[in-house]
């Protein structure tokens, strides 16, 4: 998983640590529904196959990707979660403001990981179109989810 053109869906199965006492808090977007749904999916069998119970694994959605910083901050407030996992999309448009959300979500999420305990997964993807989104939701680099949902156990772990 250390490459950057890796398939986001390849990991060695056995050097991930059992997650079956584990708690996970999840944050989606509902922009792009099509995309964050399928990062959704990955993400939870992905936790689900490494142990996780599905009573362990709270989804809240928020409208778009800004609210992603709020609803993770939530989270981190309720103290009862192992990792926190963010899952958007943030597809270019023909304004500046696909900059200003992507530097506000990145921004947000790494004070968020620098002031709380509880360490939060960064599952943004920002891309120039759709078919980049599709090609990292499931499609032909894999599952922004499943990667998310890796990250997510190691750092509980960590
Ligand atoms: N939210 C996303 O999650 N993905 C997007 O691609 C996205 N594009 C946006 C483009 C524009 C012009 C605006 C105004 C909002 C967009 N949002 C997007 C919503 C944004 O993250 C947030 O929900 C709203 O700005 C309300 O705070």
């Amino acid at each position: 998983m250390a490459t950057a053109l890796h398939n986001l869906s390849d990991y060695e199965f056995d050097k991930i640590p059992d997650a079956s006492n584990m708690c996970f808090g999840i944050v989606v977007a509902e922009w792009n529904p099509e995309i964050t749904g399928a990062l959704l999916n990955g993400c939870m069998s992905t936790l689900e196959k490494h142990g996780a119970l599905p009573e362990n694994i709270h989804v809240k959605t928020v409208p778009g990707s800004f609210e992603l910083i709020y609803g993770a901050h939530q989270m981190t407030l309720n103290g009862g979660y192992d990792a926190i996992i963010i899952l958007g999309s943030v597809i270019k448009g023909e304004t500046p403001h696909f900059d200003y959300i992507c530097q506000g979500v990145t921004y947000g999420i790494a004070r968020l990981n620098a002031k709380s305990e509880i360490p939060v997964i960064y599952g943004l993807l920002t891309t120039l179109d759709m078919q980049q989104a599709l090609d990292r939701c499931g499609g032909k680099y894999g599952n922004k989810g499943d990667e998310c949902a890796i990250d997510a156990i190691k750092m509980a772990k960590f």
